[in-house]
């Protein structure tokens, strides 16, 4: 199973913290393959990572010519994944906010499901060391986007996910224009209006051990409007 899975973890100034993760995960689940999609870091993320495919076949690059964000950065890690035989692909961050000790967790729980969720908001998730206006907004946007798109999933704005490779098949990948936040909340709503299986799986988000938040207002009120647009045209 390891061996079908893809990790795609799109980075934007990471340096602090991309190998240490890519060694956490490969201490995890040995035989995993590792797609790490960088905008052209200014702090050199980029050029770190090349080093470390030299030594290792199963981690890769895909390097972009400037700050394209995280939603396009996904999409081209999913065609990556399609491109190849990968069975199982996830959706991770940088900044060990997403823990590697749940992949086991997920690669258990996908075999019966097509998307799962790492999930703060259900029974054993939780987040630890954010600052409260971050719950907030975080709790807010799931709350928010659960109502207004009717779908029972509790974390609607996360983004530690693992989709099957028929999920991302079904999948109009490229009328996808969202971003950051709403950018999580299409994606997990398209597979549900397929009415594929998605399932929540607890986790413990963590605030981001190093490097600076890319987090910002616009990514916030993006994610306002864009709810209600996923909600008329999907
Ligand atoms: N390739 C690429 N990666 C990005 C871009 N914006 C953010 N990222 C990465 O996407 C992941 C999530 O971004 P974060 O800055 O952690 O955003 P966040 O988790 O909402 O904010 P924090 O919790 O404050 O860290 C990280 O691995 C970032 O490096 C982008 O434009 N391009
Ligand atoms: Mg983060």
């Amino acid at each position: 199973m390891n061996s079908k899975t893809l990790i795609i973890i799109p980075t934007y100034n990471e340096i602090e913290n991309i190998e240490k993760l890519i060694s956490a995960i490969r201490e995890k689940v040995p035989g995993v393959s590792i797609l790490v999609v960088d905008d052209n870091s200014p702090d050199g993320t980029g050029n770190l990572v090349k080093k470390l495919t030299a030594d290792n076949s199963r981690i890769h690059l895909l390097s972009r010519v400037s700050k394209l964000g995280l939603g396009t950065a996904y999409i081209a890690g999913f065609k990556y994944a399609l491109e190849r035989d990968f069975e199982y692909i996830f959706e991770m961050d940088a900044d060990f906010s997403h823990d590697p000790c749940y992949l086991p967790d997920f690669l258990d729980a996908i075999r019966g499901a097509d998307l799962i969720l790492g999930s703060r908001y259900v029974p054993g998730g939780g987040v630890e060391n954010w600052p409260f206006y971050r719950k907030i907004i975080s709790m807010g946007g799931s709350v928010y986007s659960r109502v207004l798109l009717s779908v029972p999933y509790r974390d609607l704005t996360g983004g530690f996910k693992c989709f099957k490779r028929s999920t991302l098949e079904a999948i109009a990948l490229e009328e996808i224009h969202s971003e950051g936040y709403s950018f999580q909340i299409e994606m997990t709503y398209r597979v549900h209006k397929k009415g594929l299986k998605i399932k929540e799986i607890p986790i413990v988000f963590k605030d981001r051990l190093g490097g600076k938040s890319k987090m910002s207002w616009k990514i916030f009120f993006e994610a306002i409007i864009r709810v209600w647009h996923i909600r008329w045209t999907i």
